[in-house]
């Protein structure tokens, strides 16, 4: 199989907007349909401009809320069944999220093609998990998740229960042992993950808006079209360091979007999904903003 060019570059532009969330007080009454649409791409026709809730009557837009920062958000409540896993040890990992009658939601929008996206990193950000978790009739999400070594972890659920916001609330979960933890990476808009090189072109500027892209390469030839992945060219995920404020994203293909951080500035790591071969890679880079 080659399915390389020599002319063809694979280049996936990405809405990059930071906040799971319209700020405090903005989602209940927003009409517009929720899901994703607080960090959707500009010229998607549900989207309202990126980076935050443009008030109809002033024109201001007001900060989002990074996603991922809380356990509990507009009546839901994220409420894992086990929070301690054995490091290098596969368990049936269950969690619920909680509606506002205190019970388990068993209605969610799909969104990306899945009813819930659940992110896993350790707190020193050297690794990432995407995995998409089995909901039973009851409202219980389960799916086996191995933490690979010692050290706290961060989990997050990003989903919209039906007929409510969208949003992703995070919780810890440890794998006890001995941490080591391992240094922030440096700057790096080059990653290599089997094989494949993925370059970042663009820039997190704080408070603008800036395009981000990727190309894919495989011994020194460009991949010309990446399978797609969750309906889309790839899957973007950024995490804040520090606080571990969390972003997710996807390509529209064919135009250039424009990432928004947080005017505040901040270190990032991101974690690109991309799918070839029949095999979904990660490909991860650090970025100053
Ligand atoms: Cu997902």
């Amino acid at each position: 199989m080659n399915t390389v060019t020599k002319l063809g570059v694979f280049a996936a532009g990405l809405a990059v907007v930071f906040g799971g969330a319209y700020a405090v007080g903005a989602t209940q009454n927003d009409t517009m349909p929720r899901r994703y649409a607080d960090y959707a791409p500009a010229d998607a026709p549900e989207a309202p401009a990126h980076g935050g809730h443009a008030h109809e009557e002033t024109g201001e837009t007001a900060p989002p809320v990074p996603g991922g920062l809380r356990i509990s958000q507009d009546g839901y409540r994220l409420r894992p069944v086990t929070t301690t896993l054995k490091p290098g040890k596969s368990l049936d990992f269950a969690f619920h999220v909680l509606g506002p009658d205190g019970k388990p939601v068993t209605a969610f929008q799909l969104a990306h093609e899945k009813k819930l996206h659940l992110i896993v990193a350790p707190r020193d950000l050297g690794g990432f998990q995407h995995l998409h978790p089995e909901l039973a009739s009851d409202g219980t999400w389960t799916i086996p998740l191995t933490l690979p070594e010692p050290g706290t972890y961060r989990m997050y659920a990003d989903f919209a229960p039906e007929g409510g916001p969208a949003m992703t609330l995070g919780a810890d979960l440890t794998a006890p042992g001995d941490f080591r933890p391992d240094p922030f990476p440096a700057t790096s808009r080059t990653s290599t993950v089997d094989g494949y090189t993925v370059t970042l072109q663009g820039a997190m500027n704080p408070g603008q808006p800036s395009p981000l892209s990727f190309t894919v390469s495989k011994d020194g030839q460009p991949i010309k079209e990446l399978e797609p992945y969750l309906g889309a060219q790839g899957h973007l995920v950024a995490l804040r360091a520090g606080d571990l404020a969390y972003l997710h994203v996807h390509p529209m293909s064919g135009l250039i979007f424009m990432a928004q951080a947080p005017r505040e500035g901040g270190s990032y790591r991101l974690f690109f999904d991309f799918k070839h071969g029949g095999t979904v890679r990660t490909a991860s880079f650090t970025l100053e903003g």
